[in-house]
């Protein structure tokens, strides 16, 4: 017995439910595809604003370094992107204990911790959760080199932040005598540093007039390392 002859020989009250059933299928196919549709659209929109479609995802940066390399006045300059930077920044005071700031981009927030440099003894309390190690060194103060590489390695060397990815910040490009990129990755080691973990370096220069250089730059490669 064929389909069609089956569905001849059932009486009308069945037909009427097999069609009532057939029109409930197909308007729920038709809504699903829809839904599914507008997801992808939507999805779609999100990526092209840069946004990913889940929730804004939370990065914990670390910004490290020895006391007067320049943290506190990236930490400022990177939260007043936008705004101008008075000669009242942040960053002429001395930091106690840690200070963070939260920067907002690319569906990404970015808490950025920076701790004090003053007593390094309490920095591996930070080390926790981190998704990238920024690790300041003030380029114009090169007789401090090798106390600021000596702590980098020992930062290093903790198991908490074993492979987590290092950007090396060179700060005061502007200063007198200052050191170059370079200058400054080659002194640290940053290509043998790099078999262990991904490295990068940025140079900056954050005048208190306001003019700034190299900060989108350095603010990318964080980025960067976050989604990767
Ligand atoms: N010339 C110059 N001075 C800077 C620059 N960045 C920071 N400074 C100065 O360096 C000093 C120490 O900076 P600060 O951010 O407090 O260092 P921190 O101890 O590492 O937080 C301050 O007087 C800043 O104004 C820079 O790019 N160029
Ligand atoms: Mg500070």
């Amino acid at each position: 017995m064929g389909l069609s002859s089956w569905f001849r020989d059932l009486g009308v009250p069945w037909k009427i439910s097999i069609g009532i059933l057939g029109g409930v299928a197909a308007v729920t196919s038709a809504y699903g595809l829809y839904t599914f549709y507008i997801h992808q659209e939507d999805r779609k929109q999100r990526s092209s604003n840069g946004e990913t479609a889940g929730e804004t995802s939370e990065k914990k940066v670390l910004v490290l370094g020895l006391e007067g390399a320049g943290k506190s006045t990236f930490l400022a300059a990177l939260a007043q992107h936008d705004s101008p930077i008075t000669s009242e920044r942040e960053g002429t005071k001395p930091t106690e204990g840690f200070h963070v700031v939260c920067v907002s981009t690319k569906g990404i927030s970015l808490n950025i911790w920076e701790i004090g440099g003053k007593f390094k003894s309490y920095w591996p309390n930070f080390f926790t959760d981190v998704s990238v190690l920024v690790y300041v060194i003030d380029s114009s103060a090169s007789e401090r080199f090798d106390e600021s590489k000596d702590a980098l390695s020992k930062v290093l060397s903790d198991e908490n932040l074993k492979g987590i990815p290092l950007v090396l910040l060179a700060t005061k490009q502007d200063a007198a005598g200052t050191k170059s990129s370079q200058d400054v990755a080659s002194f640290f080691g940053l290509e043998a540093l790099s078999s262990s973990r991904k490295t990068e370096i940025a140079a900056v220069e954050i005048l208190a007039t306001g003019e700034v250089r190299g900060l989108q730059d350095a603010k990318e490669l964080i980025l960067n390392f976050c989604t990767q």
